[in-house]
């Protein structure tokens, strides 16, 4: 009995390594959970599911097979394929979830998130995403041809990265009073997220509040899991 959890694989044409790790990851080890869970940003850049890249065709793919084999997979959005949407679910055979989850598990009460809505200290994110997020933006991006929302992606994506490169480590982390806020909110034993990129599993003590918090790995040169069992929760890594 094993539910697992993965996320920020950031899957793009340009890293075949990881693509091929993410199928051998659903072939061998996901077939054999109870579910599986992606806590976002499974794909690099996301700009509609009419986008007809063979890559998405290739993840839909396996994860319709999973889907087959009785293995239910469920999927929160990430910062960046937060437009993922009912026609990739219903093509994948995947569940979409709302941004934030209070799961049971063996007994056990989890909050499930990809984590970016806990990084409050990020105010320049924080408002990229309030607006990105408007459902009347997201129509009318969606309205766009395809190759111009190609173009507005890329660009995008490069300001981002000029605009990272001058932030703290510290901003770009969670903010620990949300952190007790949201496990307050939904008296958990603990959190699963992404987004990070530091994998590791953290003991939280505040006042009245004992729970922990899995942070999962990105999968730039190895893979990582999250795996919940009856007895306990681990983080695992693994080469693809
Ligand atoms: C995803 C991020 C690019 C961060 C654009 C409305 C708007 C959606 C979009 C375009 C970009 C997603 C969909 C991408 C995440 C970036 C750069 C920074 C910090 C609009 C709705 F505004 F143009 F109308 N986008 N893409 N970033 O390339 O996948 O998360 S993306
Ligand atoms: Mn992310």
């Amino acid at each position: 009995m094993a539910t697992l959890f993965i996320g920020d694989l950031h899957l793009s044409i340009h890293e075949p390594a990881i693509t091929a790790g993410f199928l051998r990851f659903i072939r061998e080890d996901a077939s054999q959970a109870d579910a599986l869970y992606i806590l976002g940003d499974l794909f690099d850049a996301w700009i509609g599911d009419d986008d007809p890249q063979p890559l998405h065709l290739v993840v839909a793919q396996a994860l319709q097979s999973l889907h087959q084999q009785g293995v239910p997979c469920y999927f929160i959005h990430g910062n960046r394929d937060f437009l993922l949407g009912k026609a990739f679910a219903a093509q994948s055979g995947i569940t979409l979830l709302p941004e934030e989850n209070m799961i049971e598990l063996y007994g056990r009460r989890f909050l499930v998130l990809h984590g970016d809505t806990l990084c409050t200290d990020d105010q320049d994110y924080q408002r990229f995403r309030r607006r990105v997020h408007n459902p009347l933006i997201q129509r009318l991006f969606l309205l766009l041809p395809l190759r111009i929302r190609l173009r507005i992606a890329a660009n995008m994506r490069a300001a981002s990265q000029r605009a990272n490169q001058t932030k703290s480590m510290q901003i770009m982390d969670v903010n620990p009073q949300q952190v007790i806020a949201r496990l307050r909110h939904y008296q958990v034993d603990g959190m699963i997220h992404g987004h990070t990129h530091r994998p590791e599993i953290h003991v939280i003590r505040a006042e009245g509040i004992t729970a922990q918090r899995a942070v999962l790995g990105a999968w730039h040169h190895q893979g990582s899991m999250i795996k919940v069992t009856p007895q306990d929760i681990e983080l695992i890594s693994f080469p693809f």
